[in-house]
């Protein structure tokens, strides 16, 4: 039988240059696409092939010639970056959705597609811990495209058959690349800040509580998810995956029992809004009961891991 052959599209992101190096390390075949070329060291020896999403044609030739059988779409704008241009950012977000959707229905039968939904979705109808299927009534473009999309995916299951599965991510957190545009990316951005001379100067405010995880986490849920049989889902939505839920205060809290002269002042922006129309919690029993969702990096592991990542790395400022 032929290897797989995964393809990241947006692989030069946040997401994207954990998940590849990830399926490296696994010794799978991988094939890396972006708008702009990957910059992570070591994922520089995997192919690389420069393609706007947004470009059909472009997207299924560079699909089809490489006999790529699983896709991980990861490439979006995010929220904070979203409300600064909604155009594009629902361009982006659709089109290059639809576009991944419609050439698996048909030119370049795939085996499998990932497309992370996010926590983005919810509301402040949903409640501080929001359930699996409640009330999703988004307040952000990127939010509303992640909800569009769901439905999306849903339907070119149902009509088309496509293999799409998804999770609804909360902050991600780790060490390899910058996250670009998103509202919870202070809690990675602090850990540029940790010994200046000035206070690390936060834009939530410091009791804003939002669900994170850490990026090991947040890969082994997408390689999880895509393993299990089809049946084993039950959903057709994206599912809730848990891991952590701190606001800022208790995230700073944590890293000055490592860093003991860190200082921070929280000055909130407009990014505070969006915050506050977030769940702060998700209830993930769905994932847990269907495909053994089960998070293993804790608050203290996190800080820990970031501190001395970056006490050995050159430090990564997010791109917004
Ligand atoms: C963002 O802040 O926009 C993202 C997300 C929660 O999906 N990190």
């Amino acid at each position: 039988m032929a290897q797989d052959v995964h393809c990241i599209i947006g692989a030069s992101g946040q997401l994207g240059t954990e998940m590849a190096l990830s399926l490296k390390s696994a010794g799978e075949r991988v094939v890396l696409m972006d708008i702009k070329p990957p910059s992570f060291e070591g994922i520089l020896d995997l192919p690389f092939e420069q393609v706007d999403v947004c470009d059909a044609a472009r997207l299924a030739s560079a699909l089809g010639e490489n006999g790529i059988t699983h896709v991980y779409h990861l490439a979006a704008a995010l929220s904070a970056r979203g409300e600064q241009d909604p155009q594009w950012a629902w361009n982006l977000n659709m089109k290059g959705l639809l576009n991944v959707l419609e050439i698996a229905a048909g030119h370049v039968p795939l085996a499998r597609v990932f497309w992370p939904s996010s926590i983005a979705v919810f509301g402040p109808e949903s409640g501080r811990t929001a359930a699996q299927s409640g009330p999703r009534i988004p307040g952000t473009v990127y939010g509303i495209s992640k909800n569009a999309g769901e439905h999306w995916c849903a339907w070119y299951h149902r009509q088309h058959g496509v293999d799409v599965r998804s999770v609804r991510y909360p902050g991600l957190i780790g060490t390899l690349a910058p996250p670009g545009g998103g509202t919870t990316d202070y809690a990675v951005e602090v850990f540029d800040h940790l010994e200046g001379p000035e206070p690390y100067r936060c834009f939530l405010d410091a009791h804003e509580k939002l669900p994170m995880m850490h990026m090991d986490d947040a890969v082994g849920a997408a390689m999880q998810i895509l393993s299990v049989p089809r049946e084993r889902l039950t959903t057709p939505e994206a599912y809730n995956i848990a891991a952590l839920s701190f606001c800022p205060a208790e995230l700073f809290a944590e890293i000055r029992r490592h860093v003991p002269g860190f200082k921070y002042e929280c000055i909130p922006d407009y990014r505070q809004d969006i915050a506050a129309g977030w769940p702060d919690d998700l209830d993930d029993a769905l994932a847990r009961a269907d495909w053994d969702w089960n998070p293993t990096v804790d608050l203290s592991d996190l800080v820990d891991t970031m501190v001395k990542a970056r006490h050995s790395n050159q430090p990564l400022s997010p791109a917004l």
